[in-house]
């Protein structure tokens, strides 16, 4: 996907502002330092009608699972049931006890999942400076369970971008800024405040099951747009966590400038914004459609695996 007409990622970001050191030498959760006990109790008090929704979305879902190009979807495998004990040579345990097992193989980004802070990078260096060798054979910096370890919770505010267009959907490389955000949080009558958690609705992903393999197609999913102003508003609004229901969270090639994925370097790279992607917003933002309620409790914690560079999470939503 490399276009030879496009900058690097050294030039693009040159001026780009940088959370590297802000929060020591030794920090692998970047943003998530804004969350603290002020932030859970402000949460805790957006709990009004006690609904709750979980955003995941099915890993071997039977109509299938989106996942970037190059990665395949989880295989998950029955390794015990009751035709176990069919066999002559099947376990007794006395009592009589029987049960099933099942183990999966998944790419970790392959689900709704929590990227680490070191699963993007350029110019050999990682979050926080780290060197990108770190990366080598598992991530000694900037894993994942840094970010399982701590959890995430604070104020979440849905931003229905799909709605707000009046579509289904937003369409194959569609883009919307930092301004599309505040304007459809202002048409929502919700404000976004200082370390909200971002919650950005394309419904993109439907195509996937409408279209089949057609999805990949020319491969760009829509979302945020890359700009100096956009990554500035993302510092100063010191946002901890930016979800979305696509697979990486922004335009996939930036219509501007050919680069693949630049808020990928910019905003998790650079500010330590974490990313969680491939959630799936359908029903919340449904309620909050009918509920004209778009901020709530958002927690999260993705799976704690070492030396991981993501993790599936299944976050839990509470209104
Ligand atoms: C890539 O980093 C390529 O994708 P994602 O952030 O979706 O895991």
């Amino acid at each position: 996907m490399t276009q030879n007409a496009a900058p690097s990622l050294d030039e693009l970001l040159a001026q780009a502002p940088s959370n590297w050191g802000k929060w020591g030498p030794e920090d692998e959760v970047g943003g998530l330092n804004y969350l603290g006990p002020e932030q859970v109790v402000a949460a805790a008090a957006l709990i009004r009608s006690g609904k709750v929704f979980t955003i995941q979305r099915l890993i071997g879902d039977p109509k299938g699972d989106p996942v970037w190009p190059g990665r395949t979807p989880a295989v998950r495998t029955q390794i015990m049931d009751e035709a176990t004990w069919d066999r002559q040579d099947a376990p007794q345990f006395p009592g009589g006890l029987h049960y099933a097992d099942d183990k999966i193989d998944a790419f970790l980004q392959g689900s709704t999942q929590y990227d680490a802070l070191g699963h993007v990078w350029y110019g050999g260096r990682i979050w926080n400076g780290y060197d990108a060798r770190t990366t080598v054979g598992g991530m000694a910096k900037a894993g994942v369970e840094p970010i399982a370890q701590r959890g995430v919770v604070s104020r979440g505010v849905l931003l229905d971008m799909a709605r707000f267009r009046g579509k289904k959907n937003l369409d194959t490389a569609e883009t919307f800024t930092h301004e599309d955000l505040l304007a459809c949080a202002a048409h929502q009558g919700v404000e976004l405040r200082k370390r909200d958690i971002l919650l950005i609705r394309t419904n993109y992903l439907q195509l996937f099951f409408d279209l089949g393999d057609k999805f990949y197609d020319g491969f760009c999913e829509p979302g945020l747009v890359y700009s100096p102003e956009l990554v500035e508003w993302f510092a100063d609004m010191e946002i901890p966590n930016l979800v979305t229901d696509t697979i990486a969270n922004e335009v996939t090639t930036d219509p501007n400038n050919g680069v693949v994925l630049p808020l990928h370097s910019a905003l998790m790279r650079n500010l330590g914004v974490t990313f969680t992607e491939i959630a799936d917003l359908e029903a919340l933002a449904a309620d909050c459609a009918e509920d004209r309620t778009y901020e709530f409790f958002y927690a999260a914690a993705p799976l704690k695996i070492a030396n991981a560079s993501g993790a599936p999470v299944n976050p839990i939503v509470v209104k």
